[in-house]
């Protein structure tokens, strides 16, 4: 038996889409969702109480980040990542296997892992998936991803399939490795671009029985539409009866979009990062609130917003503290563009049961301009 397991809810009858629950130690979820990202063991800005009244359920970590500081073994210690943040709802850790491809420089991989210089000090450090797997269950976090490697875009034919096969391999030593009965383990799907390498990859690590299961390998600067293309030959292949997780997806065009082709979980910088640059989520898109425009704009960011940042104070106001590098600007941004993110997949899941999905989706995205 799982430690997190995926319960169907409800499959749309115009569309892929789906309702559904995710029970895990830490509670139970209703996806599809979008988790916020706390990098560093923090969701920068923000302390966990803010993020519960915004409705947040489970927040990523990054092993790549805490494995090289605190270290892993500082955050057992501590009673684990949960205690060590005193975050109370799901967690989930990611294995490194992105961040050391994107943020790593001079890494090196060989089938028994990966030899990369920390982007800290430059010193020498290696992780495989063995290494990856013990250091998330030292934190124990709710969800362990399975090391995996994220296959560049563009790249041959060839090179994808050696990596993708590498992957699966990677894989069941994750799984064999693992021994947490409080925490389960996803699997990751990659193939690159090519529809043949993805159903291969969904067949081989669906037979590993993991909890659930990553998609990889995507929103890695291919085009959009070849992206969409791509995940629908990839859900394709995928169990019913375990969650769907897009990794590092997205923007709300791409979830309502991924979502469409049966995608349950989510996570991304976007809306944080943006946030700390100026740029606030509505509707219609993005709103720069350091805009000249908004000098003396007295209306909250998004007047439809129920979020504490659009309750209390005016796009003015925000303006101000961005140009004056205040740091409160900061929080409230992040404030709004989580809140914004969080009530979407909400909106998104009060639409699948009442059989309005479809409707949901083409009236958002005609509105959106990314
Ligand atoms: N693998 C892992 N984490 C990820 C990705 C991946 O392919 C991506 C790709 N969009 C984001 N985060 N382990
Ligand atoms: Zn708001």
């Amino acid at each position: 038996m799982h430690a997190v397991t995926y319960e169907l809810i409800k499959e749309c009858s115009r569309s892929g889409a789906r309702l559904g629950k995710l029970h895990t130690p830490h509670g139970t979820f209703d996806t599809p969702m979008f988790m916020p990202v706390g990098t560093q063991a923090t969701v920068k800005t923000l302390a966990p109480e803010e993020l519960y009244a915004m409705g947040s359920q489970i927040i990523l970590s990054n092993t790549y980040h805490l494995f090289l500081r605190p270290g892993h073994e500082l955050v057992k210690k501590a009673g684990g990542l949960h205690n060590f943040m005193r975050y109370n709802r799901g967690m989930l850790t990611d294995s490194g296997g992105f961040q050391v491809f994107s943020l790593g420089a001079m890494r090196k991989i060989k089938e028994e892992g990966v030899t990369f210089r920390s982007h800290i000090d430059g010193s020498k450090k290696f992780l495989s998936p063995e290494i990856a797997t013990e250091v998330q269950e030292a934190l124990g976090a709710d969800i362990a991803m399975a090391f995996d490697e994220c296959i560049p875009y563009p790249a041959d034919f060839d090179y994808a399939k050696q990596s993708t096969l590498r992957t699966t391999r990677w894989a069941k030593r994750c799984l064999d490795t693992h021994t947490s009965e409080d925490q389960s383990m996803f699997g990751i799907v990659q193939g690159g671009m090519y529809p043949e390498l993805r159903k291969m990859s969904a067949d081989q690590l669906t037979e590993m029985d993991f909890a659930g299961y990553g998609i990889g390998g995507l929103s890695v600067g291919e085009p959009k539409p070849l992206m969409y293309d791509i995940l629908n030959q990839t859900t394709e292949h995928m169990p019913k009866n375990k969650a769907r997780y897009l990794m590092g997806v997205g923007t709300p065009d791409c979830i309502v979009e991924a979502v469409n082709l049966g995608v349950d979980m989510f996570d991304c910088v976007f809306p944080t990062r943006v946030a700390r640059n100026g740029t606030a989520m509505v509707p219609e898109g993005r709103l720069v609130v350091r805009n000249a425009a908004y000098a003396e704009d007295f209306r909250p960011i998004d007047e439809r917003c129920g979020c504490y940042t659009c309750r209390n104070f005016s796009r003015a106001y925000i303006r101000h503290l961005f140009k004056a590098e205040e740091l409160f600007a900061l929080r409230l941004l992040t404030i709004h563009n989580l809140h914004f993110l969080l009530d979407f997949t909400k909106q998104i899941r009060s639409a699948i049961a009442s059989d309005n999905f479809p409707e949901l989706r083409e009236r958002f995205l005609e509105n959106y301009r990314g």
